[in-house]
């Protein structure tokens, strides 16, 4: 399977996030992605290629999934930001304060005018971080995903895009969870507009894709599954309830696997037998799996216990579903396992096709 990696993921370098209630250096580093490249490069795992995607074409396929205004605001965020102080150039942006769900900010025509505000409102964490190359390093994220969407329906029975910042919790006008332009979602819609009628999204991630979750919520034809540490007690907590199961057109097209922290693979792996068989009966004729490694059992943030052998057999389930895939890079904070646990999913999946 052909690999799209993003040449510009290192812009993307966050300093610190607020975690559990003090400054951390950042968990999602580019390190991550570099391991995973090498891995492929030593197992000689498909062949690694650079998105050759045109501006406007990418430019459109991110408008189909988020609001111009948002994506307007991301584009110049940094500059705001470093005109509000020459100091700031120095330092990161981050949010630190929030409209309540009761304020109806995003209705008025008028976005606020202090720029902490308009951070605020476009975003739902303090955990990340926007820099001068956020926007760009995103962007061509996006650009792998197109062109991995494009690889598939051009008969790839497969691709992957290996990107970060990752995507899954971005929603059509926020950012948080390290994500800023949901990979996934572009890849999805770029699937349903190069004709392919149903689409869905099965999300391994530790943590619930409230991004991917929310821009499809409404719709028949993309089915969202998602399995993911119970929001309970596990990050984004607001979103990812097994009671969640779509809205208006969409009722019935969303589904919540949530497990306990401290699950293992056999209830995991049941979880996925259960996932696939909802994605079958959906009648799905391409698939996009938000691909994160975070469900390790060495990683830092997460509460799964999956070893890296256990990705054999992921891959190897995912591939008995018999349909044209895009995986995206997603979590995964065991920064030295990353790359094997990935590639050691990707190889079995390739093996089994
Ligand atoms: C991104 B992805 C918990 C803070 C959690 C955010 C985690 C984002 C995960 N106190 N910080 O889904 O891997
Ligand atoms: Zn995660």
């Amino acid at each position: 399977m052909k690999t799209f990696h993003n040449p510009h993921h290192a812009l993307h370098q966050g300093r610190e996030e607020m975690f559990r209630g003090r400054m951390v250096p950042c968990h999602e580093v580019p390190a991550r992605l570099d391991y995973v490249l090498a891995e492929l490069q030593r197992r000689s795992q498909g062949g690694l290629f650079l998105p050759e995607v045109g501006d406007t074409d990418l430019d459109a396929a991110i408008a189909r999934v988020h609001d111009a205004r948002y994506t307007q605001f991301l584009a110049g965020a940094w500059d705001e930001w470093v005109a509000m102080d020459p100091a700031n150039a120095q330092r990161d942006a981050l949010p630190s304060v929030w409209p309540l769900g009761n304020q109806d900010a995003f209705r008025t025509d008028v976005l606020p005018q202090n720029f902490a505000a308009r951070l605020g409102l476009f975003s739902f964490d303090s955990g990340s971080p926007l820099m001068a190359g956020t926007w760009t390093a995103a962007r061509s994220g996006a650009a792998c995903a197109l062109a991995a969407a494009r690889e598939v329906h051009g008969g790839a029975r497969a691709a992957f895009a290996l990107t970060r910042p990752p995507g899954h919790h971005a929603g059509p006008d926020f950012f948080g969870g390290y994500c800023f332009l949901n990979n996934g979602a572009i890849a999805a819609q770029a699937l349903r507009d190069l004709g392919h009628a149903k689409v869905a999204v099965l999300d391994i991630d530790y943590h619930h894709g409230n991004g991917t979750q929310t821009i499809f919520y409404e719709r028949a034809d993309v089915m969202t599954v998602s399995i993911h540490g119970d929001p309970a007690t596990e990050y984004p907590f607001f979103l990812g309830h097994a009671s969640e199961r779509g809205a208006g057109a969409g009722e019935g097209f969303n589904l919540n696997i949530p497990l306990p922290r401290g699950t293992g693979f056999s209830a995991w792996c049941a979880a996925l037998d259960t996932a696939i068989e909802a994605v079958e009966d959906f009648g799905a004729d391409a698939l996009v799996v938000p691909m994160g490694m975070d469900t390790f059992k060495g990683d830092p943030i997460s509460g799964f216990t999956l070893e890296s052998s256990d990705y054999d057999t992921v891959g190897r389930l995912l591939a008995a579903a018999s349909l044209p895939t895009v995986f995206t890079f997603e979590g995964g904070y065991a920064v030295d396992e990353v790359g094997v646990n990935a590639v050691n999913l990707l190889e079995a999946y390739c093996r089994s096709i």
